[in-house]
């Protein structure tokens, strides 16, 4: 296996159709790759997962027999997934693939902020690992939504430990002004935080500071717009991918400058 990808965002964010596009992104590329389904609330997906967390904990259960709430049992089995590791890990040693693919909970503190998260990341496989961080353009409308992401996505790197690849989810719903200036955030901060300070108010002066300092403390990469939807932007996520695995070395699977551009 060349590696591990996690797919890690916001609730809503496009985790699941991204890797629903991208694992047909593979196919279609006779790339091989399995899907890992860490969402144990999930009723149906768009792919068919070749590790399903749902065969080992069931909400259901934990809903009527152990009488929890919906947050509660979500929290309980994500805790539980904890005691079928060894079993998970084994199902992913049996895999003959090249790329595991794997889907988080849908919300980003279940399978970052509690044990399961670090864990799964630092025993799952040996083969290097990446995380995708999904900014999702809802909240990006605001520079303060702008300035959390950066902070969340700092937080993934700063848990899991894995470099992280920042994308732009539902590109195809972002308007080409709009895109560009959530990029320019990245590409040149310095107008958004002149921008933002000119401002007045505490949050406004918040953000500016918070994007000044996420930025270049953690490094956060410049997010590639994708779009799970019309698959602009994955081809892009592809060879970033590939260049974090094969540490700079770019590997032809049929993916030529055309289709990139
Ligand atoms: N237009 C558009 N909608 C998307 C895209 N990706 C996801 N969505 C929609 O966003 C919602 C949440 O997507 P989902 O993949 O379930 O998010 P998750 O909770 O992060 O796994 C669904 O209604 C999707 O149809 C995209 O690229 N474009
Ligand atoms: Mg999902």
């Amino acid at each position: 296996m060349l590696g591990a990808i996690f797919f890690i965002g916001t609730a809503g964010s496009g985790k699941t159709s991204l890797v629903n596009s991208y694992s047909e992104f593979l196919s279609e590329r006779s790339v091989s790759f399995a899907i890992m389904n860490l969402d144990p609330a999930v009723v149906t997906l768009p792919y068919n997962p070749d590790i399903d967390v749902r065969n080992y904990v069931s909400i259901t259960k934990l809903l009527q027999e152990d009488a929890l709430g919906p947050n509660g049992a979500i929290i309980a089995a994500m805790d539980l997934v904890v005691t079928f590791l060894g079993e998970i890990i084994k199902e992913v040693n049996e895999i003959q693939a090249d790329y595991l693919l794997v889907d988080t909970p849908g919300q980003l503190e279940l399978f970052a902020f509690r044990e399961v998260g670090p864990l799964l990341v630092d025993k799952l496989v040996k083969t290097p690992k990446l995380s995708v961080f999904l900014f999702d353009p809802v909240i990006t409308q605001e520079q303060s939504g702008l300035a959390s992401l950066l902070l969340l996505s700092a937080s993934v790197s700063l848990r899991l430990g894995t470099p992280v690849v920042n994308v732009l989810s539902k590109a195809d719903l972002i308007e080409e002004e709009r895109l560009e200036k959530i990029l320019s955030v990245f590409e040149e901060p310095e107008g958004v935080i002149a921008e933002l300070s000119s401002k007045k108010g505490l949050m406004n002066a918040l953000a500016s500071r918070l994007i000044e300092n996420t930025l270049e403390l953690a490094n956060l990469s410049v997010p590639i717009p994708v779009s799970a939807l019309d698959k602009r932007g994955v081809a892009d996520l592809h060879a970033e991918i590939q260049r974090i695995f094969l540490g700079g070395e770019s590997e032809d699977v049929g993916v030529s400058e055309q289709e990139e551009s």
